[in-house]
């Protein structure tokens, strides 16, 4: 049935579970009365040019590591030169456990890097859907792939965009890490979609009662739903889910694959106009790992964790109480929610080229 948050958590301090995690999360929404005084910065200036000559990432180009890039026209993957994790076996001998105490193991991984574009100067709010849904296969075919290889457990799809997320080039591009464990954060989440697989799993049941409630929708179509989720630790953050309960992006029908490429263009286009710049964040795709049944109560999703929190320059930051003791906002994620829907899926004027 359906529910609605209680009038008196509108205003006073609680806390929300986060039921893929099970942590918890402060909320503060009477601090919204504080006096802000701080600037508001206008539209980010310049877009960069659609090619770069000492771009690593555009096509026909030299990466640092000296192998030069094809002449791509829509998608490029490549591996890391500069990998955070090798595929060789570790040597015998090199795993560390003193008085359980201190603990080491060689941790094996393969690393990629996709390019969504030959064009430099495009992210995925610019880009039309039919430019993000080679990106969406390629997802899908780079999980199939390297969860194939034997010792792999996980595959890890991401993005850091932005400089304020570390972004080290803005060719637009994201990152593949494939683990021999399973890395803390899909852990946590397996283990709670695992109690909750029946027949109704944890992220159905979500699906079920926000399309219901409707306050934390930022926008949706046939396939996937996007929410400020419930239990949001960062302002603006969002979580995208399939309507149908599909463990990995291989098993996406030709429809959910468009209608993929076609909400995240929907969606970080609102981020975009949010605050009139080219919004950072860090986005990921939680699917299954290869453990045995996971495929059967895994649900995928995609987690937007954007660290801004007023401004294009006003950033949220994890520290002090959140860092010491548990994440805090003072934004209901309700709020939030309306901020983002609000805004119009598309720009006035716009193709959606
Ligand atoms: P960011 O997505 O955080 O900007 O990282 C880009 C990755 O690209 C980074 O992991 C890799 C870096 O190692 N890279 C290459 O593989 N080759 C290059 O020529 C430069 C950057
Ligand atoms: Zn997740």
């Amino acid at each position: 049935m359906g529910w609605t948050l209680p009038r008196p958590l509108e205003e006073v301090p609680h806390r929300r579970l986060n039921p893929l995690t099970g942590q918890w999360v402060l909320v503060s929404p009477h601090r919204l009365k504080r006096p802000w005084q701080g600037r508001v910065e206008s539209p980010a200036g310049e877009r960069p040019p659609s090619y770069v000559p000492d771009c690593y990432l555009c096509p026909g180009n030299a990466r640092a590591g000296g192998v030069r890039n094809p002449v791509y026209t829509d998608i490029f993957v490549f591996d890391n030169d500069f990998p955070a994790l090798l595929a060789d076996e570790p040597p015998a001998g090199s795993a560390l456990d003193v008085d359980g105490v201190y603990r080491a193991s060689p941790e094996r991984g393969i690393c990629r890097v996709v390019c969504y574009s030959p064009r430099h100067d495009l992210t995925m709010a610019d880009m039309a859907p039919a430019g993000i849904r080679p990106v969406v296969d390629a997802w899908a075919e780079q999980y199939r792939e390297l969860m194939a290889i034997s010792w792999v457990q996980y595959v890890q799809i991401f993005e850091n965009k932005g400089e304020l997320m570390g972004c080290s080039n803005p060719h637009p591009h994201g990152q593949i890490w494939a683990t021999e464990q399973m890395p803390y954060e899909p852990e946590l989440e397996d283990r709670r979609l695992r109690e909750s697989g029946g027949a109704a799993g944890l992220l159905e049941t979500v699906y079920t009662h926000e399309l219901r409630e409707g306050s934390r929708i930022v926008c949706r179509n046939e396939e996937w739903l996007c929410v400020v989720p419930f239990w949001a630790a960062w302002p603006f953050e969002t979580l995208l889910v399939p309507r149908r309960r599909i463990a990995s992006l291989p098993e996406m029908l030709p429809d959910e694959r468009d209608a993929l490429a076609d909400i995240l263009k929907d969606l970080t286009g609102r981020y975009d106009r949010l605050f009139a710049c080219s919004f950072p964040y860090t986005m990921g795709i939680h699917q299954a790992p290869k453990a045995g049944g996971a495929g059967e109560y895994w649900h995928l999703h995609f987690h937007f964790y954007p660290p801004l929190l007023r401004s294009a320059t006003v950033r949220k930051f994890m520290v002090g109480f959140e860092m010491l003791g548990m994440p805090q906002r003072d934004l209901t994620p309700e709020r939030a929610a309306g901020m983002l829907r609000e805004l119009s899926s598309r720009p006035e004027g716009s193709a959606g080229g």
